[in-house]
């Protein structure tokens, strides 16, 4: 590659990198899984001052395990997360619009640890795996659609 093109591509990269997200604002490991959708994370590294948080997973819908929803699909969900997340490390793209639901639980996209840097969009594995739906809330920072058109 040229010198003068190499200009060029890198600062698209970095527009790329801007558009879609920051998947490092935390990185930490998940200690218990509560749902498919909702699970907690000793922080390791992040800005916030908090070190044990709970995650619900951004925009997106697993079955229910618990009350009158509660189904089998939900515990499928579950075990799914618990199987994929629980003690490993990821990383989260925090919701910078409104932050925590009224749970008190951080909306977020996690990323899978691959390689110690941010890899595979976790929220879009539960949906492409058909453990979750999308559900697109307008109050935060994230668009679901564009997990699929990044590829
Ligand atoms: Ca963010
Ligand atoms: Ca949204």
């Amino acid at each position: 590659m040229k010198p003068t093109k190499a200009i060029f591509v890198l600062p698209l990269f970095l527009l790329i990198a801007l558009a879609a997200g920051a998947p490092d604002e935390a990185m930490g490991r998940v200690t218990k899984v509560i749902d498919g959708d909702t699970f907690d994370v000793q922080l390791q590294d992040s800005s916030l001052s908090e070190d044990l948080i709970r995650v619900r997973l951004a925009d997106i819908d697993c079955p229910e395990t618990r009350g009158s929803k509660a189904c089998e699909a939900g515990k499928n969900a579950s075990a799914y997360t618990r199987s994929w997340l629980l003690s490993t490390y990821i990383f989260l793209d925090l919701d910078d619009k409104t932050g925590k639901d009224q749970y008190d639980r951080w909306v977020a996209v996690a990323y899978l640890s691959e390689d110690g840097v941010p890899g595979r969009n976790f929220n879009k594995i539960l949906v492409d795996a058909g453990h979750a739906e999308i559900k697109d809330f307008e109050n935060n920072e994230f668009d679901p659609w564009s997990w699929w058109s990044q590829e």
